[in-house]
């Protein structure tokens, strides 16, 4: 096996039995950014070949809050698959997780592949609905702490996502408001252009990144814009909802 192949044994091993594990930068402190998305790739491949399907992309830290919130401030981007998505209005376990959060999201539908540099308009036109969401983000880190290396090999903290119902995207996105609720409480607010000023800047900037990964954006793939707000740490019993200005609200619980 070779060397970063055994960090992503790690990583995915850590994922797989909800066991934080320390920084691979305290102990590797070379580890480049294109080391860090090979881990990522080879971490998530193994969960492809347990049987997961790619479903999309997600894009991180890109919103000032959560720069913020985990002291790194560059974009990352990660990889969906099905098995992270929760059904909306239903409930996630916190016994598959280590020590989960949620954040309030965009989520776009593609309707067409999407790849290299691209403008706003192009990016729009290769997008069939937006929708409100959130991402449940889970470092497989001791005290959810890294460096950016670290974040990126972890699949950017990527862990669950619900999505809500979809809209048209051919509408004014760009300074929604958002309200993160936690039973019923008003814990985070916040607007769409916390994420890089307009939300199909992230979708810009994804097809940029996962291009220079030597992937693309697929037809049908769901790409998750960033996170809006800092994330609450999730707690059993928790009912959440995100509500986003007229897209509609998303929903799930929280279990033992
Ligand atoms: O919060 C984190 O764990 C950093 C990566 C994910 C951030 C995001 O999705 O915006
Ligand atoms: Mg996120």
């Amino acid at each position: 096996m070779s060397d970063l192949a055994s960090l992503a044994e790690i990583l995915d091993r850590a994922a797989h039995e909800r066991v934080a594990t320390p920084q691979l930068t305290h102990a590797r402190p070379e580890l480049t950014v294109e080391d860090a998305y090979e881990i990522q790739r080879l971490s998530i491949d193994r969960r492809l070949q347990r049987g997961e399907r790619r479903v999309g992309v997600k894009m991180g830290l890109t919103s000032r809050a959560k720069m913020q919130q985990v002291g790194v401030d560059q974009m990352a981007w990660g990889r969906l698959t099905d098995k992270m998505l929760i059904e909306e209005g239903g409930s996630l376990a916190l016994a598959n997780f280590v020590h989960p959060r949620i954040e309030p999201e965009i989520a776009f539908l593609m309707s067409a592949p999407l790849a290299g540099r691209v403008t706003m308009a192009q990016a729009l036109a290769a997008v069939a609905a937006v929708a409100p969401a959130m991402e449940v983000i889970d470092s497989r880190y001791e005290n959810f702490k890294f460096a950016l290396a670290d974040v990126i090999a972890d699949n950017s903290s990527s862990s669950g996502f619900v999505v809500g119902s979809w809209n048209d995207p051919h509408q004014d996105i760009s300074n929604l408001g958002v309200i993160l609720e936690i039973d019923g409480e008003v814990v985070e607010v916040g607007s769409s252009a916390a994420i890089l000023g307009h939300p199909l800047r992230s979708l810009v900037a994804a097809a940029r990144m996962v291009s220079e990964g030597g992937e693309r954006i697929e037809a049908g793939d769901i790409v998750l814009a960033g996170g809006i707000t800092a994330a609450p740490t999730l707690a059993k019993g928790q009912s959440i909802r995100t509500t986003v200005q007229n897209l509609g609200s998303v929903s799930i619980r929280v279990d033992a």
